[in-house]
């Protein structure tokens, strides 16, 4: 299995539409287990820096590198075995809970089951469904919230043991008691892993190994929670909104 030791980002550009660029000379490093959080304004860049990561579409110029070793360079099955995408609309097969979660449900052991279940804070959803974990999702399960469906892709990423996390946080409304439950499995399935997270709330941000502050995207701002509250720049003005 491939182990991932870091990933860089440098001087990174990129357009959808020529002449219209969308990142300009975007640069920032993650060692492994470290947490790099984008936060900004709408239309700043953020997503479009987790596609170039999937490699979505490559950089116009610049490079990307994992463990030093250009993006381009790297296998795309080995890419994508390495990383588990949250994103804010997750797509739910429309099969049983189980099939949702475990790619191979039969090699799945009733520990390692209970132990993920309880990591992504999906205990009280599987109690609640008629059948638990073998209820069939009907319609890519339109009968969850928002809410559960982003617990169960946590789930699903925390199966899977993904060595980088790429997360990007719902903006859709949700009560104050699931965000801290979706919270509280983010920060599970973030331990230990390296992870590039799209922030919304500021509260996700805060204890993050290193902050950048996506403007017009070009990096206006870097650092931790604390330098940037000392700044008392963008950051510091996002939180007194
Ligand atoms: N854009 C495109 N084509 C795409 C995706 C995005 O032209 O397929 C544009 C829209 C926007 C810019 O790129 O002007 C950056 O979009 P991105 O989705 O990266 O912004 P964000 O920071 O993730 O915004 P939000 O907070 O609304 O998710
Ligand atoms: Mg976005």
């Amino acid at each position: 299995k491939d182990r991932l030791q870091s990933i860089a980002l440098e001087r990174v550009s990129f357009a959808y539409t020529p002449g219209e660029p969308v990142l300009r000379e975007v640069s920032f490093t993650a060692q492994q287990g470290q947490t790099v959080a984008l936060v900004g304004p709408t239309g700043a860049g953020k997503t479009s820096v987790l596609n170039l990561l999937q490699r979505f579409y490559d950089p116009d110029s610049g490079r990307i590198r994992i463990n030093g070793v250009d993006l381009r360079h790297w296998d795309i099955r080995r890419l994508r075995g390495m990383t588990a995408l949250v994103t804010q609309e997750p797509v739910l097969f429309s099969a049983t809970l189980r099939e949702n979660i475990f790619a191979r449900p039969d090699q799945a052991d009733e520990a390692t089951v209970t132990r993920i279940l309880q990591a992504a804070h999906c205990e009280a959803l599987v109690q609640r469904l008629p059948l638990g974990l073998d209820t069939h999702l009907e319609k890519g399960g339109a009968s969850l919230s928002s809410g559960e469906r982003q617990l169960i892709t946590i789930a699903r990423a925390l199966a899977r043991d993904a060595q980088l996390i790429l997360l990007d946080e719902a903006t859709s409304y949700i009560d104050s008691q699931t965000e801290a439950v979706i919270h509280k499995a983010l920060h599970n399935l973030i331990a230990g892993r390296t992870c590039v997270l799209v922030a919304h709330r500021l509260s996700t941000a805060r204890s993050a190994d290193r902050i950048l502050v996506l403007h017009q995207g070009r990096v206006a701002e870097a650092g931790d929670h604390r330098q940037l509250m000392e700044r008392r720049g963008l950051y510091w003005r996002l939180h007194r909104q």
